[in-house]
């Protein structure tokens, strides 16, 4: 089955919980803090992998995770980190943000790598924490949560040349000539359900990537036929060869076939419509479409068009257009970057973090939420069962002002707080008293 659409969540690890402990020795009487910190979360990873042609992984598989740091041991020992997680996918592939639809990587090259969720940091022990005025500090730190979100995978294929035209124009037949990939082909159309790629050798030095898509028809891009959603896999291309069945078999004229499938091309993407084109009339190993096309020709070439006479049965001129089309490439650029560019690893930040601000909101009778990226992990990172860490993610929310802001929304003793996954209850200074 050809996917070329997924959608999956991901979730790198959490790091690892730093540890309380303190040294037991013999003879030393007082030992120090000595609990380690937590391991590094997985992150996950997306790596483009030149054997895979198809999302279809992704259908099955709709939520990945990456290991979780172990936590710190006694005798500042650190947790093992979490391994990453390495998800392939095709090489042509589009990785999207599902949320704000940003694009945030296009894996254009074998190997190339991504970083799409990036792993919690450990959290620190308890022996980091000390200073000489505190000398035993009794908290750690909980691990960072590991960057989380969901995903949308596009796969576009990559080739040099896209081959379009009616159904049963004898595309697949081309590139099953011209090339090692073997689709079927019969006599009616829409044959071709998915696209395929072939790599063709035009002499020692020079071979180029063709794809075969399904064929368009008018109104493809209103859904008729296969409608126009394989064009996407022809977007990349850098050249297209308009095939036309010159054999009169079809009933139709040639030349308003040729017509039909340019607006479809140009309703479906302006872009791809621009692309230069070859054309080539098919069939004409039959006498009367050979007749066809040498009458068509002229008006063709007239309007800029390269025109080539083939038959893809029989072998017939496709050296000709073969030569044509390694000619044409090698004046276009090359749109796709080196692999040098493509095969560092890439890290993406889901959003730029602006760890500082906060905003304190009342949301409910005796009901408040502080909003911050910041303060969120803050309180993610308190081991909330740790008085003393959960003194000290006190001090910082006075620090910050967080206290003070919730007083002018007219916070009240017992009232509930909540930031990110935690609710806390406001007890108010002089209740303390
Ligand atoms: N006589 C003759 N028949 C051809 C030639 N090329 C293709 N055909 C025939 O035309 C029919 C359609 O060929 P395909 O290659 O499947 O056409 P296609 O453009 O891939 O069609 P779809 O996949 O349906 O869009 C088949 O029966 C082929 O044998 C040719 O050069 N000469
Ligand atoms: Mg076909």
């Amino acid at each position: 089955m050809f996917i070329d659409e997924a959608e999956i969540g991901v979730k790198a690890g959490d790091g690892g919980n730093g540890m309380v402990a303190f040294r037991h020795e013999k003879y030393v009487p007082r030992g120090g803090p000595a609990g380690g910190d937590g391991g590094r979360g997985g992150s996950v990873i997306f790596c483009a992998d030149g054997w895979l042609t198809t999302l279809i992984d992704y259908r099955y598989k709709r939520s990945c995770k990456a290991e979780r740091g172990a936590n710190g041991g006694p005798n500042c020992m650190t947790g093992a980190d979490g391994a990453d997680l390495m998800l392939r996918a095709p090489v042509g592939t589009q990785v999207y943000d599902a949320d704000s639809g940003e694009l945030l990587v296009d894996l254009t090259v074998e190997g190339g790598r991504v970083v799409v969720a990036k792993g919690g940091r450990g959290g620190r022990g308890n022996a980091r924490f000390a200073t000489p005025t505190r000398r035993a500090p009794r908290y750690a730190e909980n691990g960072e949560p590991g960057e989380e979100r969901r995903l949308k995978l596009e796969l576009k294929l990559l080739a040099d040349v896209g081959l379009i035209g009616f159904p049963n124009a004898g595309k697949s037949t081309l590139i099953a000539r011209v090339s090692a990939a073997r689709p079927k082909i019969a006599d009616y159309p829409f044959t071709t359900l998915v696209p395929n790629l072939g790599v063709v050798r035009v002499d020692e030095n020079r071979s180029f990537v063709v794809a075969d898509i399904p064929g368009l028809i008018e109104g493809a891009h209103a859904g008729a036929g296969l409608g126009d959603r394989f064009l996407r896999h022809v977007e990349r291309t850098r050249l297209l060869v308009h095939m036309i069945d010159v054999s009169g078999f079809t009933g139709r004229n040639p030349a308003d076939d040729f017509d039909i499938v340019n607006r479809e091309l140009r309703l479906y993407s302006p872009e791809l419509a621009d692309l230069p084109q070859v054309v080539a009339f098919n069939k004409v190993d039959i006498p009367d479409a050979r007749a066809a096309a040498e009458r068509l020709a002229p008006a063709f070439e007239s309007r800029g068009f390269k025109t080539f006479l083939i038959s893809a049965m029989t072998g017939e001129g496709v050296r000709s257009l073969i030569y044509c089309l390694g000619d044409e490439l090698e004046k276009l650029d090359k749109v796709v970057p080196t692999p040098a560019e493509a095969h560092e690893i890439l890290r993406i930040t889901p959003e730029k973090l602006d760890r500082r601000r906060w905003e304190a909101k009342k949301v409910g009778d005796h009901e408040f939420v502080v909003e911050g990226k910041g303060l969120e992990r803050a309180v993610a990172m308190t081991n909330m069962d740790n008085e003393e860490a959960v003194r000290r993610l006190q001090r910082k929310l006075d620090r910050l002002g967080v206290t003070e802001a919730l007083k002018n929304l007219g916070v009240e003793d017992g009232d509930t707080i909540r930031i990110g996954a935690v609710e806390f209850d406001y007890v108010a200074e002089d209740a303390l008293e």
